[in-house]
């Protein structure tokens, strides 16, 4: 039988037409946003109008959580798929990430993905499995900021929030081989403390009080890893550091980490800057403030910056949203915006983040879908952040690897509604004794209930009933009539560290 010639043009259109098909990856991470300040969860506190659109064009996971709630552990789990343990990341102070390993960015590639990461890394190594890279240094500045990429260290002049969209929408529009389908990291900064703000925005939300959270002077009876910590908004945020608050005439001794910050701003921003905080500051001390008003000055201080620096982040996400609109890039692709955990706003008397209590166990999670997908709205299934990986994988059609420890999302966003889904979450915390005095502990969580147990230099149990106690405030552990739901806790807690193969277990008694 004669072969069959096709034109060239005919051979090449297959290929072609399958790269169209694949879709692109737009992955938006922030440090430290919580859902209390993302008004598609909550109105309390802001509106953020245009991460709100992408919940509005798409979908909102409503259970949402980590598995290590501290920025370079998050991160590992995110690129790996797996929990700390198997990707060897556990806490920022003594970790290293070790690049050679197999990682979601790595496995795109093979895929035939162009893969950029721009922003915050902060896993200490030279980023790998990416063809384009352009980071900050540790944790980066807001003002005028350092970045690092293959040629070495620079500096950009601007507000960071505004840089990193800036190198995105570049690199999206001029340095990426747009034969390939892509996947771009853009990950933020912001919110991370010490919350320093654009300088359009320094007056911004100068009027408003926000509400104190109805467990702010929280007493931590019953709780003792939780009466230990060193995250007390009235006791631990800096008021120089912080709160911004210094001796107008700077006689006393000004924390050096800021002042190299704000140091950074040229002549002329740096007389807005101080312009603007010296009259906080001299308002401040006029004030004479003591005890719980002091306390709930702080918080004030606290949640106004950190609203400040989110207004900024908000409208880079529409900017970055626009843009991809524009190029018509936006029925390709999916658009995922999420943090590396969620954090305290004044709920148990904190800021920071570490517990597996839900406000920094939690995060926020919302996608807007590629053409074709036509699930909108909540989802309510409990998912974790290394489901991202197996997600990506699935979604650019390459098999995932056994030993990744997460589920792929695709199903739930198909609109399909398993009836395997998994019922309980597992959580491991190591960084201690470190900053903010968090105790080690691991846990479990249900769609009801959650197990915890601190240990290290310590050996306490705590038990919440989510539904009765979402605040978690009332530690039912060892109260009569428990005992039961305790004993299947712990026998979930002790599979689930056997599934994933976690050395560090309780022994059941
Ligand atoms: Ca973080």
């Amino acid at each position: 039988m004669r072969k069959q010639i096709l034109p060239v043009a005919a051979c090449l259109l297959p290929a072609l037409a399958a790269a169209q098909q694949r879709y692109n990856i737009v992955y938006i991470m922030t440090d430290d946003h919580t859902a209390q300040m993302l008004s598609a969860y909550d109105t309390r506190n802001v509106k953020t109008p245009n991460l709100d659109r992408i919940a509005a064009d798409g979908v909102k996971f409503t259970r949402s959580f980590v598995a290590n709630s501290l920025s370079g552990p998050s991160r590992a789990c995110m690129l790996t798929g797996k929990h700390s343990h198997k990707n060897g990341f556990t806490n920022n102070e003594h970790g290293i990430f070790d690049g050679s390993q197999q990682t979601m960015p790595k496995l795109l590639q093979k895929a035939g993905y162009q893969t950029s990461i721009i922003g915050k890394w902060h896993l200490h190594s030279t980023p790998t499995g990416f063809d384009h890279w352009d980071v900050l240094p540790g944790q980066g500045d807001y003002y005028n900021p350092d970045f690092i990429n293959e040629k070495g260290r620079y500096r950009v002049q601007g507000y960071l929030t505004n840089i990193v969209t800036d190198k995105a929408i570049k690199w999206l529009d001029e340095q990426r081989d747009k034969s390939k389908p892509f996947a771009l990291f853009v990950h933020h900064k912001a919110c991370h403390r010490n919350w320093l703000p654009e300088l359009k925005y320094l007056h911004e939300y100068e009027d408003t009080t926000f509400p104190l959270p109805a467990n702010f002077y929280d007493n931590y009876e019953g709780r003792q890893a939780a009466g230990a910590t060193t995250m007390e908004v009235g006791k631990d945020l800096i008021l120089d550091y912080d709160c911004k608050i210094y001796d107008p005439n700077r006689t006393r001794r000004i924390n050096q980490g800021y002042m190299n910050m704000i140091g950074r701003l040229d002549s002329k921003d740096r007389a807005v800057y101080d312009f603007f905080h010296d009259s906080l500051t001299v308002d401040f001390y006029r004030q004479n403030l003591s005890g719980r008003a002091l306390t709930e000055y702080k918080f004030q201080r606290y949640m106004r910056d950190y609203a400040k620096v989110l207004k900024s982040l908000d409208d880079n996400v529409g900017r970055l949203l626009d843009h991809l609109k524009e190029q018509g890039l936006l029925d390709n692709t999916l658009v995922v915006y999420t943090s590396d955990q969620g954090f305290y706003m004044g709920e148990h008397g904190w800021f920071d983040k570490r517990f597996m209590y839900e406000e920094s166990f939690s995060t926020p999670l919302l996608m807007r879908l590629p053409k074709g997908f036509k699930t909108r709205g909540d989802i309510n299934q409990m998912v974790q952040n290394i489901d991202y990986a197996p997600t990506f994988l699935e979604l650019a059609g390459t098999p995932i690897p056994p030993d990744i420890q997460g589920v792929s999302l695709l199903p739930l966003l198909k609109g399909e509604k398993p009836k395997k889904w998994r019922k309980s979450l597992y959580y491991h915390f190591y960084e201690y004794p470190a900053e903010h005095s968090v105790k080690r502990h691991y846990g479990v969580r249900t769609e009801r209930y959650k197990l915890i147990h601190f240990y290290n230099d310590i050996d306490s149990w705590e038990l919440y009933d989510l539904k009765e106690d979402p605040q978690e405030m009332n530690n039912l552990y060892g109260k009569p009539g428990t005992e039961r739901l305790t004993r299947n806790l712990k026998k979930e807690l002790l599979r689930l560290q056997e599934q994933y193969d976690d050395s560090i277990r309780f022994r059941r008694q």
